[in-house]
């Protein structure tokens, strides 16, 4: 049987009996999806990438391209992504997480999304609540763009809200630093319709205007490609869609970043697994730590960076 096959038929001799929870292939990726009395959610192996979250009965949340490719090695567009052990393009980070990685090639948003975590726990707390632990261990040495022996675990909780936590351990002799993102993408009615609540007169780097430190006036509303990182964040960040009647809360833990991203029509053109026009069903609020928000963690220290993503 070859390797799939024989993961496949592992996580259904663990866990295929549970109530609502299914083993899926999606041409070269796993998935585990569950259904409760709450929501419906999909998770795929590969990057620990929730790609579906909605409750019952209800249009997904989280926004998801309709032309994944589900390919081994490629994260798929939309859902979130899990950005680490640096958030974006590692040369945009500060010096203290750039100095550790000694490669030429590295990958935007790190490497942990590319990589087949290992599903470590399902529990049913009761017919509206399922939590998964997601966790990739790596070896000191094991991977070229990560020195340091490390255990990345997620966290996550289907219910009424969609609560996730990466917890990162120091697992090395040494200290180390890292950025980070759960790179969340939101489904819209129409980008031109909502706005983003919470950040006003929050300090920003504006990534489009050669990384100007900013300042939020008001409400985020969108007439162009947006990407942003706000910073010295205290509070829920809204998502106000008035055409879906829907606000969207976002509730950090362990972050005091966000990033807010929408490609517009010219960028959307140039992304993968992404048609020209769905910018306009998008926006990504991201929950970070980045910039100054990154992390120092000593041996045998953990962060966990976490958000809850609630619906009203
Ligand atoms: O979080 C915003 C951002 O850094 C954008 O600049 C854009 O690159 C986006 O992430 C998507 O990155 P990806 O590597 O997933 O295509």
């Amino acid at each position: 049987m070859n390797d799939i096959a024989t993961q496949m038929q592992s996580l259904y001799s663990q866990y295929g009996e549970l109530a609502g929870i299914s083993i899926e292939l999606h041409k070269e990726l796993i998935a585990i999806t569950v259904e409760n009395q709450a929501a419906t959610a999909c998770v795929f192996l590969q990057g620990a990438q929730i790609s579906h979250y909605s409750h019952s009965d209800q249009p997904a949340i989280l926004w998801l391209s309709p032309c994944c490719d589900y390919r081994a090695g490629q994260p798929l567009r939309g859902g979130i992504p899990i950005c680490w052990p640096w958030f974006g393009e590692l040369d945009k980070n500060p010096a203290p997480v750039r100095q550790q990685i000694n490669s030429d090639n590295t990958p935007a948003h790190g490497f942990v999304r590319n990589r087949d975590w290992q599903l470590a726990d399902v529990s049913i707390i009761n017919p509206a609540l399922t939590r998964l632990c997601l966790k990739l261990d790596i070896a000191a040495g094991e991977e070229a763009l990560w020195p340091f022996a490390t255990q990345l675990q997620l966290n996550i909780e289907i219910g009424n809200q969609l609560k996730i936590s990466l917890e990162i351990t120091n697992r090395d002799s040494r200290s180390f630093h890292f950025s980070a993102a759960l790179h969340s993408y939101f489904a819209l009615s129409d980008i031109t319709a909502i706005h983003i609540d919470g950040l006003d007169d929050k300090p920003f780097v504006d990534s489009l205007d050669h990384w100007q430190q900013k300042q939020q006036q008001g409400p985020i509303t969108f007439t162009g490609e947006v990407d942003r990182i706000y910073q010295q964040l205290e509070d829920p960040i809204t998502l106000i869609d008035p055409d879906q009647q829907t606000t969207i809360t976002v509730q950090a833990e362990g972050s005091n970043s966000a990033v807010i991203w929408n490609p517009w029509c010219d960028k959307a053109k140039t992304l993968s697994q992404f048609t020209d026009d769905a910018y306009r069903q998008m926006v990504c609020i991201e929950t970070a730590n980045a910039l100054d928000d990154c992390i120092e963690l000593a041996p045998g220290n953990s962060h966990c960076l976490g958000a809850n993503i609630s619906i009203s």
